[in-house]
């Protein structure tokens, strides 16, 4: 894959395409584990890269402000239509520029400021939008939180706490229930969250950013049809351009429509829509179906090898895309900030994270995420997990150490290259 180095871009803007062509390199020669990321399809980059860019589309399709809008109004269509179908869901609207949008415009366009709703706390796994107080949605809704239960020795624990979730909602009385998180390793049964939004008489959201794709590819449960609202960004499991959507029940399509366009976005990002449009067809091949069981098992391999390496999993284990480490068990010194720094010296791409009851800040942290969704559409399979589990505790049994961290670094590259997510195809 060449186009970031050849082509107009090199010839108008050397610069800038030596920066995305240095990117590409860092992209296929070291390991991509961030649990929120994957690799796209070049058709879903083509798309991404369109005259749509060029377009002004404020309004939905067939209500526009501005005239031409005939092929975004298609694209948009079909883009709802194949998401519809994908997830079965009542209406979709495709324009959220990102998550975080599309959970800000469930709140605005379904409560009203003040109203209480109830969500994950951000350091037990959740998201900032689930009402943290740095984020808009902390500052105008009156968030009310819930955690995991506490960790035991038999990795029962660090679940969602569904006793404290009923407790809450029947003494709070929330407008919103909200179900998802960004840092949790454990399937989400939308089905008890339904139970206690209809015992208290709230709504109930599902925030489907990190497992999307599972869901698409039958991995994880469908919370369409169960929960009133569904949110998901489609650049994480789902495989598609940066961006968010929303997936609702009729009887909401016209409040969330209404809050995404004029309430929070302007114009709409035609040439991503296009994009997501293309994802969501190969979202629905059996391919995607195959791809998306791969990831769990994937992170199951990884997951248990770096037990074996002496991490602790937070949960005991995973069952979605991620494994969370507790870095305590393997080294009491060992923060999540310079494993991940020193990680990132050897070419292991992963980020730092809060685990339950955390001692040290979100900046340093006892923790660290771990991801499959991009490893496993470059093709990486179990083997490579036990690998990758290997090469990582060679680096932070020695993270001080620059000649391990560069040994390490040449394997990685390796290793990429035998599974290079954009192969030249010349
Ligand atoms: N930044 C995303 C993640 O990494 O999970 C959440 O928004």
């Amino acid at each position: 894959m060449s186009f970031e180095m050849t082509g107009p871009l090199a010839t108008s803007d050397p610069e800038v395409a030596k920066i995305l062509g240095e990117e590409l390199d860092r992209q296929r020669t070291t390991l991509q584990l961030i649990a929120s990321e994957n690799f796209t399809s070049p058709a879903v980059m083509a798309a991404t890269a369109s005259v749509l860019t060029n377009k002004y589309s404020e309004g939905y399709p067939g209500r526009r402000y501005y005239g031409g809008n005939v092929f975004a109004d298609e694209v948009e269509d079909l883009a709802r239509d194949r998401v519809k179908a994908l997830f079965g869901a009542d209406h979709a609207n495709v324009q959220p520029h990102a998550g975080a949008s599309a959970n800000l415009a469930v709140y605005l366009g379904l409560a009203s400021a003040g109203d209480t709703i109830l969500a994950m706390r951000l350091d037990q796994g959740g998201h900032l939008t689930h009402g943290s107080p740095v984020s808009i949605t902390g500052k105008t809704y009156r968030f009310v939180s819930y955690g995991v239960t506490p960790a035991d020795d038999a990795g029962t624990g660090e679940r969602i706490d569904m006793d404290l979730v009923r407790d809450l909602a029947i003494r709070e009385r929330p407008r919103i229930i909200v179900a998802g998180t960004t840092a949790y390793t454990r399937i989400i049964d939308p089905q008890p969250f339904r139970e206690i939004a209809d015992e208290v008489g709230a709504l109930f959201m599902f925030d489907a950013a990190h497992p999307a794709g599972l869901i698409a590819g039958g991995a994880h449960p469908n919370p369409v049809g169960v929960a009133d609202v569904v949110t998901f960004t489609t650049h994480k499991t789902l495989r598609g351009p940066r961006g968010g959507a929303i997936l609702c029940n009729a009887e909401y399509a016209k409040a969330i429509d209404a809050a995404i366009f004029p309430g929070l976005q302007g114009g709409p990002l035609e040439h991503i829509i296009a994009a997501k449009a293309v994802a969501f067809a190969e979202a629905s091949r059996p391919e995607f179906t195959t791809y998306a069981h791969e990831v769990v098992k994937n992170a199951a391999a990884l997951g248990s090898a770096l037990a074996t390496e002496g991490f602790r999993l937070v949960t005991g284990g995973t069952e979605n895309h991620q494994v969370i480490l507790d870095l305590r068990a393997f080294d009491s010194e060992l923060t999540g900030k310079a494993a991940q720094e020193a990680l990132d010296r050897a070419g292991i791409t992963c980020n730092r994270n809060q685990i339950p009851d955390d001692p040290r800040s979100p900046f340093v942290t006892s923790g660290l995420r771990l991801g499959t969704p991009a490893e496993t559409t470059a093709g990486m399979g179990v083997e490579q997990m036990a690998t990758i589990a290997s090469l990582i505790g060679r680096v932070l049994r020695d993270y001080e150490n620059e000649e391990t961290l560069a040994k390490v670094r040449d394997e990685v590259r390796s290793l990429c290259l035998a599974f290079d997510p954009y192969p030249d195809p010349n």
